[in-house]
């Protein structure tokens, strides 16, 4: 992997109504990106956006159409029914990729995300970071799709060819609201220098990265993200007082906080009603 190319390029940003949709708007264009929006809501204020569904190939065709690469944001983004995790995030994910295919985009970006290992136990004092290499250990639906999402890049290069970094995503917010996101946190900033180097990085095949900050009481092994020139500038520790005060340190002994996806590993699943 080399260095990220130059900006100045079209890059097609779905889910771009949604929460890291909005900050990557106002973030990524200083990168020299000209951004394309689609999402199924309207975006508020872009009247260019394309709205409409992930599983429209006709839309999404034209929105992928002569584009240098995709952002691929979109989908449900908590635990919800298996059918309405199917629709959105597998079989729209794989609409995506056909998209990039028939259009002949070579690179995404695959906003997965940190509940593809949610079982994964949360590690102990003095033990390693997490490894990009652990089992996928999906804690709920929506981890079992994102799973499937890692595995769609990497049959995409495998058989067509087309790169992709999919980023394990922490918490990706403005601000840090819980013990667990002083580990987890990716702060908007840094996560649009991290989208740029996963833009922009040469020769990445299907490369997986977490996405964090340079969080003091981090738990994931970032060298991989690092090895995409990505360098993190933010550190959680700063709302580290306030929130302990509040809730104490994390207590790796209680269910919903032994492993790294937190209260999605105790949550009820979501079924149908
Ligand atoms: P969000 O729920 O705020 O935004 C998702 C957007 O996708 C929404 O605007 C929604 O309308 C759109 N969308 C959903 N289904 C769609 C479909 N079938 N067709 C077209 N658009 C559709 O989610 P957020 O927080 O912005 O997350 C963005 C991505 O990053 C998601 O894929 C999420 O799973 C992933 N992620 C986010 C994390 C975070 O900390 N925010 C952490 C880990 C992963
Ligand atoms: C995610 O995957 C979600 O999309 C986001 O809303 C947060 O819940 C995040 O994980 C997290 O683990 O904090």
């Amino acid at each position: 992997m080399t260095a990220a190319q130059p900006a100045g390029r079209t890059v097609l940003l779905t889910g771009a109504a949604g929460g890291v949709g909005t900050l990557m708007r106002e973030l990524l264009p200083a990168y020299g990106y000209r951004l394309r929006l689609f999402d199924a809501l309207p975006v508020p204020g872009e009247p260019d956006a394309v709205t409409a569904d992930l599983n429209d190939a006709e839309a999404l065709a034209g929105a992928v159409r002569g584009c240098d690469a995709i952002l691929h944001l979109a989908g449900i983004s908590l635990e919800s029914t298996f059918e309405k995790v199917l629709r959105a995030n597998i079989e729209g994910t794989y609409r995506l990729y056909e998209a990039a295919r028939a259009e002949g985009v070579r690179r995404v970006v695959f906003a997965s995300s940190n509940h593809a290992v949610g079982y994964t136990p949360w590690p102990g004092p003095g033990e390693p970071r997490v490894p990009v290499g652990t089992p996928h250990r999906p804690d709920t639906f929506y981890g079992l799709s994102k799973c499937f999402g890692e595995d769609l890049a990497q049959f995409y290069w495998d058989k067509f060819g087309i790169e992709t970094v999919s980023v394990r995503i922490g918490s990706c917010f403005r601000e840090v609201t819980s013990v667990r996101m002083l580990s987890v946190w990716l702060s908007p900033a840094d996560g649009a220098r991290l989208f740029h180097a996963a833009l922009g990085a040469r020769d990445v095949g299907h490369t997986v990265v977490y996405g964090s900050s340079a969080n003091t009481r981090a738990v994931w092994d970032l060298t991989a993200s690092k090895a995409l020139g990505y360098e993190p500038r933010d550190d959680s520790e700063v709302f580290a007082e306030a929130l302990i005060a509040r809730e104490g340190e994390l207590d790796t002994t209680r269910p919903d906080q032994s492993r790294l996806g937190g209260h999605f590993v105790t949550d009820p699943p979501v079924w149908p009603h």
